[in-house]
């Protein structure tokens, strides 16, 4: 699939890239635990339907100063009132920031620190996203087609999915009144 000894991959929108490394596939029995709306969740994946929430093809790399380019599609749609979104990380070596790069698609990035420190930003089509060192990160599809961004991070990062599991984000992303809007996560315990 992957010639090592080949540097160059092709962004081919909501196809992702390729070539690739790996391809991981996200559907929402993956993420049973991280959308707000218990009911609707359990209501969707006992009426037998499992929706794929978002995909990644990546390449890694291993040695310590590479980097590593992935790419996710975000498929739209919602959970209850809540869009899709990734689960969201910390990385485990915390001196290690990363960079989103929007390609195609409308959506937010939600960045929190350990300390309580929240901010997002947009990510559309050529918006560049600097994700500092010790914020956690998610991505939230907020429109009506395909949210698709390149990440480029250090090989060494590490994903560290506990963290942000057990405390969630400070703000989650719903539809109201017909518009993403950001709110408080009531469900949010700080660490
Ligand atoms: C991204 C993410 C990707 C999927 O490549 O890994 O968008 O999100 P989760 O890893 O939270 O499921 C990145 O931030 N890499 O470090
Ligand atoms: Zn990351």
């Amino acid at each position: 699939m992957l010639d090592r000894g080949s540097y160059t991959t092709k962004i081919l929108g909501s196809g992702g890239i390729y070539p690739y490394e790996s391809k991981i596939e996200r559907y929402l029995s993956d993420m049973r635990d991280y959308f707000i709306d218990r009911k609707a969740v359990e209501e969707i994946l006992s009426s037998g339907r499992n929706p794929l929430i978002y995909v990644v093809y990546e390449i890694s790399r291993e040695l310590r100063g590479e980097l590593n380019v992935g790419c996710t599609v975000i498929y739209p749609g919602k959970i209850g009132d809540e869009y899709h979104f990734t689960k969201g990380h910390f990385h485990s070596n915390v001196t290690t920031g990363e960079v989103y790069i929007g390609v195609s698609g409308e959506g937010l990035i939600l960045m929190q620190d350990k300390n309580g420190a929240f901010n997002v930003g947009e990510i559309e089509t050529g918006t560049v996203v600097y994700v500092p060192p010790g914020f956690a990160h998610r991505a939230v599809n907020t429109g009506k087609t395909e949210l698709v961004f390149l990440a480029v991070y250090p090989s060494d990062a590490g994903h560290d999915y506990e963290t942000i599991m057990r405390t969630g984000f400070a703000k989650i992303v719903v539809e109201r009144g017909g518009r993403p809007t950001l709110i408080d996560n009531p469900n949010y315990r700080r660490i």
